[in-house]
């Protein structure tokens, strides 16, 4: 058992202990949804969560895969992430002593794209490092915040009202912000009905790529309506229309799917592609490319806040150690486990207070308990990727 602290933050001096991880494990649990959750490129009703450990000696990390089952928010689903967990990703993680996360990333590095296979990987793993250091996540990263301001995404609803009211009902939960997806057909006067029961609330709105550029006059009619942001207006893969589209509109636009690696969020800044970044540590490959991404934004003084996959509690855990970095200026997607989920994977459940934060919790490790007994009880699938003797 190797007792020595290790660090992973690039700022923080790096003083790592190598483990050699003994076994590696993918399960999947559905969880229903409360209501059906839609977007601009579809509808659930439930959500097939992919959850990954790691283990080393007396203790386990745990980690989410946060790919959905089918490729219409990136290319990845659960299947294509088992794949290249089992055949790739876990052999190179098992082959010798993992030295610290950089180690780990430059040998993922190697396999091209499946960012959410990857980071699933590298949550447990730093899940692992803390609960060996005694730390909790937040303070392994360097995380500087007792508490985070969050905000909620409500999906595109059949009518202004049912909006309304789930924008009501939100607003009075204490969310600090409203982010309001759309697509072409309702949009506007959503929005614009939004804005003229709430005048003074923090609005934002998310298309996940449903314009394009030629929609350049449609989408400054958004411009009235004061919000936070537009996030991913056009092409998932898109940074040059994206500039053309910020240097007529006044909002400023927010990457999401664009935002790929450390480098893209560079040549986006570069660009003018957008004034502030949505940061998914599954989208972006792990913890390292996340913090490089931070550093990057903090160091320019750009707006960077935490964006959500529908996570059960295991990856909340990790986005609120996430936004506890100090660069994570905007309220991030966590909102509390009952948004989605009628019971979550973890003990105690994310809680929203009633001035829109969530604690950082202090314990070792994700700092909430795995309700491990649940998670067996509603398994579908399991397999023990790899074990080293
Ligand atoms: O674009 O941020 C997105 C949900 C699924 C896929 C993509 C997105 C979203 C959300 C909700 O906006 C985030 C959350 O509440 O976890
Ligand atoms: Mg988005």
């Amino acid at each position: 058992m190797q007792t020595k602290s290790a660090n992973v933050a690039s700022s923080h001096a790096v003083d790592a202990a190598s483990v050699t991880i003994s076994n590696i494990e993918m399960r999947t649990v559905r969880l229903p949804l409360h209501e059906p959750f839609e977007t601009s490129f579809g509808r659930i009703d439930s959500r097939l969560i992919f959850l990954v450990t790691v283990s080393a000696e007396d203790e386990t990390g745990w980690g989410e895969v946060v790919a959905f089952e089918e490729p219409l928010y990136s290319y990845e689903t659960v299947i294509t992430a088992q794949h290249v967990i089992r055949d790739f990703l876990a052999p190179a993680m098992l082959s010798r002593p993992v030295t610290d996360l950089a180690d780990l990333s430059a040998r993922f590095n190697s396999f091209r794209g499946h960012n959410m296979a990857k980071a699933g990987l590298e949550l447990a793993y730093l899940d692992l490092i803390a609960r060996i250091n005694r730390q909790s996540l937040s303070a392994l990263i360097g995380g500087t915040r007792t508490e985070v301001p969050v905000g909620v995404s409500l999906g595109i609803q059949p009518s202004v009202d049912l909006l309304l009211e789930r924008v009501d009902r939100h607003l009075a939960m204490g969310y600090q912000r409203i982010k309001l997806k759309i697509k072409p057909e309702s949009d506007i006067e959503f929005v614009r009905e939004v804005r003229r029961r709430h005048p003074n609330i923090v609005l934002s709105v998310d298309a996940n790529s449903a314009y394009t550029i030629s929609d350049v006059d449609h989408l400054r009619e958004l411009d009235d309506f004061g919000l936070l942001m537009i996030e991913q207006p056009l092409d998932h893969d898109d940074l040059i229309e994206h500039a053309k589209l910020q240097s007529k509109l006044t909002t400023p636009i927010c990457l999401d799917e664009s935002i790929t690696n450390a480098t893209r969020a560079k040549h986006a800044l570069d660009m003018e592609s957008c004034r502030i970044i949505n940061l998914k540590i599954g989208r972006v490959g792990g913890y390292s490319q996340a913090l490089a991404i931070h550093e990057l934004c903090h160091s320019r003084g750009v707006p960077v806040w935490c964006g959500g996959m529908m996570e059960s509690g295991i990856g909340r855990a990790h986005n609120i150690a996430l936004a506890s970095l100090p660069g994570f200026s905007l309220p991030g997607d966590i909102s509390a486990s009952s948004r989605y989920f009628a019971r979550d994977l973890i003990v105690p459940e994310v809680e929203v207070a009633a001035d829109g934060t969530v604690k950082v919790p202090t314990d070792s490790g994700l700092g909430f308990m795995v309700d491990f007994d649940y998670i067996k009880s509603r398994t579908r699938d399991f397999e023990r990727v790899a074990a080293n003797p």
